[in-house]
C-alpha cells in the first residue's frame, strides 16, 4: 500500500457510469463517495476504453439533472420549477390516464435510443401493461433491418458480436462494422490474432476504419452501394459454382429466385455502380467463397442506408446461407435463446398486451408491416417451431420509427400521438431530419412530454417535465446489452456502487411508480435488485448472489452448431427461405430488388451535378457514444468539433485548408464543421460527423444548445420511400456539396 492512500477506503465493484455498455469497475469510496473509480479487469470490457478514466468527471458533474423540474413557461423557454417525485409521478401518471382513456393507450409513445442499460426493458414491461404498442429504441437507431432480414431468412441470427475464431475461421468480413472502437482494443487484438492464425480479414467500409488498417483486404464502397456488392457477389459465387450445393439443395427455398434477382449484378455492372474494381469485387466473392467456415458481420454502415439497405442486409443474408456458413462453428454460429433469465417471457407481447381500449397495431403498422405486432406475431409463430418462446426475433422489431412518430404528432397519421416519454433519447440530435422532429415536440398537439436524462438536452428543453436518471455508480446493472434485449445469452451483475445521490432515481423507478398509480399494481418489485431477482429465476440465483461471485457473470453454453439438422431452421417451412415466406405474408417481395438511397448519384443524376460529393455520417467515434459526453473536458480536448473529413485533393480544388470551418449542404441545408484531411478516403466520398450539438451555449429556444449548428441530421430526409423495409432511417449515403466559409 502506499503511504498517501487512504486507510479507510475499500474497493467496490459497480458498473461505470460513462456510457451504457455498463463495464464492470472497482471503486474506491470514502465516507460515501467514490473517489476512484478503475476498470474490473475480470470484465469483459477494456480498460483501454479512452471514456473511461472520465467516470468520476460524469458523475459529479454541475451540469448533470439532479431534481425534478417542471416546465413553468412556454416550451422551450427554459423556466422551471422544482418539485418532488411524488408530484411528478402523480401529475404525470394522472395526464397519461386522461390521454389514455380520450384517445386509447396508443396514443402513448415511450423512446429510448442507445443502450442504456436496465431502464429499456422496464420501459417495454410499462408499455406493455399500459396498453401501448408504440416504442422506439435502438432497434431503430442502430437499424432493426439487419436482424429482420435474418430473421425473415433462416429464423436466427449469426454472431451478432462479429467475432472470429482464431485458428478455426477462415475468413471475415466486417461489412460496415468497426469493432475496436464499439468494442476497444480487446476487438482489435482478436482481429490480429485470428490473422495471424491464417483467418482472412476482410473490410468493407469507405472509410479507411481502425479494423480496415488491419485487414487483409479492405473495399472502399460509395456509401450505399453495398446492396449492389452483395448482389454481385451472390451473382460470382453461383456463376462460378462457388456455392455449397449440398446445403443449398437440402435447406434452401427460393435458389432459382436468387439466380434471377442476382443476374444483371455483374461484376461490371456492380463496379460502376459502386465505384469499386473489377478485381476486388472478384476477389471478395471467391475469398469469402473458398475460405470456409466464414462470418459476414452486423454493421451499422450497411443497415443505415434507408431503403438501401433492404438488399444489402438480405444479401448478406443469403451470402451466408449459400456458402453454408450458417451455424457452424467457426462461421455464423447461431446465438441460443437466453436461458438465464427470462427477458423473452418479458417481452410476449400480446400476452402482456391485453388492455380493453387497446384497439390498434403500432403506428408503422400500414408502412412497415415487419415492424408491427402483426409483424411480430407471424415472426414468431415461424419461429416456435424450434424455439418454445419463439420470441427472440419478435420484440425487438417490433419499434416505431421517427418518420410516423413525427406525423402521428403533427397530422394525427395514422392515429395521433399525444404524449411522449423520452427515456434516453437525444431526440433533436439523433433523429433524421432533426427539425421536423423539433417541430413535433413543440407542437401544442403534444399534450405531454417527459424526459428522463442525465443532461440536459436540446430535447429535453422542449419537456413539460425532466427527471434526473441514477448512472451506473449509483443503481445496479444486469448487464450485457444483448441479454437485455432478449437476445444474447450472457449476463454481468454489479452492484450499485454508492446509492443514489441527490434525487436521482433508476430509470426502472420512473415505470414502476407510473405503473402503480395506473393499475398495474402487483407487477413490480419494488426495486431494481428485485425485478432483477425475479429476471433470473431460471438461474436459480439472485442478483445478489450472481453479483458476488468471483466471476460475475453468466455464459451461454457452448455450442457445436448445426442444430437445425434436428429441429430445422426457425422459418414457415423450417427451411432457409431465400425467398421469405414471412415477407410475403406481410405484404413485401419475397426477395428485396436493389435500390439506392433517395438522393444518390444515380437515382438523382440533375442534383448530383450540384452536390457531386456523397457523404456518409456518423460513424462511432472513440471519444463519445453517439451523442453524449460532449460536456466533458477531456473528451472535448481530444475531440473538440464536428469534423467532415474529405480528400486533401478534393479539398484544394474546393479552396479548403485542413482545419477549415467549412459547410455540409444537402438539398435541405447546411450546417458547419471543421475540415480534416484524410486522404484514404476516394475522392468523391466525405464523412461528417454526426449527432452533435453544444451543451455549453444558450440552452433555450431559439438556439436550444447550438443544435442547428453543426447537427448533420438536419440535413437526413425521413420520408417513407426513403427508409428500408423496416422503417430505419437513411442515415448515410447522400449527395452533398461541401464549401469553405
Ligand atoms: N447521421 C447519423 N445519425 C445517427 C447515427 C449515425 O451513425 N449517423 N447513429 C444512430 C445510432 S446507432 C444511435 S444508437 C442513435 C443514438 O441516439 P440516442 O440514444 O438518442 O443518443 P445517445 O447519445 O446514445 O443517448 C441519448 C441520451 O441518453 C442519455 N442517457 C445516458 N445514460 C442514461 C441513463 O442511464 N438513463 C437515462 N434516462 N438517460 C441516459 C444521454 O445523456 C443522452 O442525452 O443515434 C443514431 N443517429
Ligand atoms: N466508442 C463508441 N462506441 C460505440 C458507439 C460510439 O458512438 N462510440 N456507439 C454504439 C452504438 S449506438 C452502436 S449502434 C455501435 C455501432 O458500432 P459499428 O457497427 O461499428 O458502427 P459505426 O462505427 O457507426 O459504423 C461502422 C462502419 O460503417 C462504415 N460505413 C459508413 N457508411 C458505410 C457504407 O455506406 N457502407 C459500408 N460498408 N460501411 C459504411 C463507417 O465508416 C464505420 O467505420 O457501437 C456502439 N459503441
Ligand atoms: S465508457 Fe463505456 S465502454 Fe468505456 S469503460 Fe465505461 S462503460 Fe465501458
Ligand atoms: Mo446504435
Amino acid at each position: 500500500m502506499q503511504m498517501n492512500e487512504p486507510v479507510d477506503v475499500a474497493a467496490k465493484r459497480g458498473t461505470c457510469p460513462v456510457c451504457g455498455i455498463g463495464c464492470l469497475t472497482k471503486s474506491h469510496v470514502k465516507d460515501g463517495v467514490v473517489i476512484k473509480v478503475k476498470a474490473d479487469h475480470k470484465s469483459s470490457m477494456p480498460a483501454d476504453c479512452p471514456r473511461a478514466g472520465q467516470s468520476l468527471a460524469y458523475h459529479n458533474h454541475p451540469d448533470r439533472i439532479n431534481f425534478p423540474m417542471k416546465r413553468v413557461g412556454k416550451r422551450g423557454a427554459g423556466q422551471w420549477q422544482r418539485i418532488s417525485w411524488d408530484q411528478a409521478m402523480d401529475e404525470i401518471a394522472a395526464r397519461l390516464a386522461a390521454i389514455r382513456d380520450q384517445y386509447g393507450p396508443e396514443a402513448v409513445q415511450t423512446l429510448g435510443g442507445s443502450y442504456k442499460g436496465p431502464g429499456d426493458a422496464a420501459c417495454w414491461r410499462w408499455s406493455s401493461l399500459f396498453g401501448t404498442p408504440n416504442i422506439m429504441h435502438l432497434g431503430k437507431t442502430c437499424g432493426s433491418a439487419e436482424y429482420n432480414a435474418q430473421w425473415a431468412t433462416y429464423g436466427e441470427i449469426g454472431s451478432p458480436a462479429g467475432r472470429p475464431t482464431p485458428g478455426v475461421t477462415k475468413c471475415a468480413i466486417f461489412w460496415g462494422y468497426n469493432p475496436p472502437v464499439p468494442q476497444g482494443v480487446g476487438a482489435a487484438k482478436l482481429i490480429k490474432e485470428a490473422r495471424a492464425s491464417g483467418t482472412k480479414i476482410i473490410v468493407i467500409d469507405p472509410r479507411r476504419s481502425e479494423t480496415a488498417q488491419l485487414a487483409d483486404l479492405w473495399l472502399q464502397p460509395r456509401p450505399g452501394s453495398d446492396g449492389a456488392l452483395a448482389y454481385g457477389m451472390i451473382h460470382i459465387i453461383i456463376s462460378e459454382g462457388l456455392y455449397d450445393k449440398e446445403f443449398v439443395e437440402d435447406w434452401c427455398l427460393g435458389f432459382e429466385e436468387l439466380k434471377e434477382l442476382v443476374a444483371p449484378f455483374t461484376p461490371e455492372k456492380v463496379a460502376e455502380i459502386t465505384w469499386l474494381s473489377v478485381e476486388q469485387i472478384l476477389e471478395v466473392a471467391r475469398t469469402y467463397a473458398t475460405h470456409k467456415p466464414g462470418i459476414i458481420t452486423f454493421g451499422l454502415g450497411t443497415v443505415h442506408q434507408g431503403r438501401a439497405s433492404n438488399a444489402t442486409v438480405f444479401g448478406k443474408a443469403y451470402l451466408r446461407a449459400i456458402t453454408g456458413n450458417l451455424d457452424v462453428p467457426g462461421g455464423d454460429l447461431f446465438e441460443e435463446q437466453p436461458e438465464h433469465a427470462r427477458f423473452r417471457e418479458e417481452m410476449y407481447w400480446d400476452k402482456l398486451i391485453s388492455h380493453p381500449l387497446r384497439t390498434r397495431d403500432n403506428i408503422n403498422a400500414h408502412l412497415w408491416p415487419i415492424a408491427s405486432v402483426r409483424g411480430m406475431q407471424a415472426s414468431r409463430e415461424a419461429m416456435a417451431k424450434v424455439h418454445p418462446l419463439g420470441v427472440g426475433a419478435a420484440f425487438y422489431q417490433m419499434c416505431t420509427s421517427s418518420t410516423t412518430l413525427c406525423s402521428a404528432i403533427l397530422e394525427q397519421d395514422p392515429y395521433p400521438i399525444k404524449a411522449v416519454i423520452t427515456q434516453g433519447t437525444n431526440s433533436l440530435v439523433a433523429l433524421a431530419n432533426a427539425k421536423r422532429v423539433h417541430e413535433a415536440l413543440a407542437s401544442d398537439k403534444l399534450d405531454l412530454h417527459v424526459v428522463m436524462d442525465h443532461w440536459m438536452t436540446p430535447g429535453a428543453q422542449l419537456a413539460d417535465y425532466v427527471l434526473p436518471a441514477t448512472d451506473g455508480l449509483e443503481r445496479p446493472n444486469l448487464g450485457a446489452a444483448g441479454g437485455m434485449w432478449g437476445f444474447g445469452n450472457w449476463f454481468t451483475a454489479a452492484e450499485r456502487t454508492i446509492p443514489p445521490t441527490h434525487e436521482r432515481h433508476d430509470d426502472y423507478e420512473l415505470w414502476k411508480d407510473l405503473g402503480n398509480r395506473l393499475g398495474q399494481q402487483g407487477y413490480w418489485p419494488d426495486t431494481l435488485e428485485g425485478w432483477f431477482d425475479r429476471l433470473l429465476e431460471p438461474s436459480r440465483l439472485s442478483f445478489s448472489e450472481l453479483a458476488a461471485r468471483p466471476m460475475a457473470a453468466l455464459f451461454p453454453t457452448p455450442s457445436d452448431g448445426k442444430r437445425y439438422e434436428q429441429r430445422g431452421f426457425a422459418t414457415l417451412s423450417g427451411k432457409v427461405e431465400l425467398a421469405s415466406g414471412l415477407m410475403q405474408r406481410l405484404g413485401y417481395p419475397a426477395m428485396p430488388q436493389y435500390e439506392e438511397p433517395v438522393w444518390s448519384p444515380i437515382s438523382q443524376p440533375e442534383l448530383f451535378k450540384e452536390y457531386p460529393l456523397v457523404v456518409t455520417a456518423g460513424a462511432a467515434t472513440k471519444w463519445y457514444y453517439r451523442s453524449q459526453q460532449r460536456q466533458l473536458e477531456q473528451m472535448r480536448k481530444q475531440h473538440p468539433y464536428a469534423f467532415l473529413s474529405i480528400h486533401p485533393d478534393t479539398a484544394r480544388d474546393l479552396g479548403i485548408a485542413d482545419g477549415a470551418p467549412v459547410y455540409v449542404e444537402t438539398p435541405m441545408g447546411r450546417v458547419r464543421q471543421i475540415s480534416r484531411y484524410d486522404d484514404a478516403l476516394h475522392p468523391q466520398v466525405v464523412h461528417a460527423d454526426s449527432c452533435w450539438w453544444y451543451p455549453e451555449q444558450e440552452a433555450n429556444e431559439p438556439n436550444l444548445s447550438g443544435v442547428w449548428e453543426s447537427n448533420f441530421n438536419m440535413l437526413i430526409p425521413d420520408s417513407p420511400e426513403s427508409l428500408s423495409f423496416a422503417g430505419d432511417a437513411n442515415l448515410r449515403g447522400h449527395i452533398c456539396r461541401v464549401l469553405p466559409i
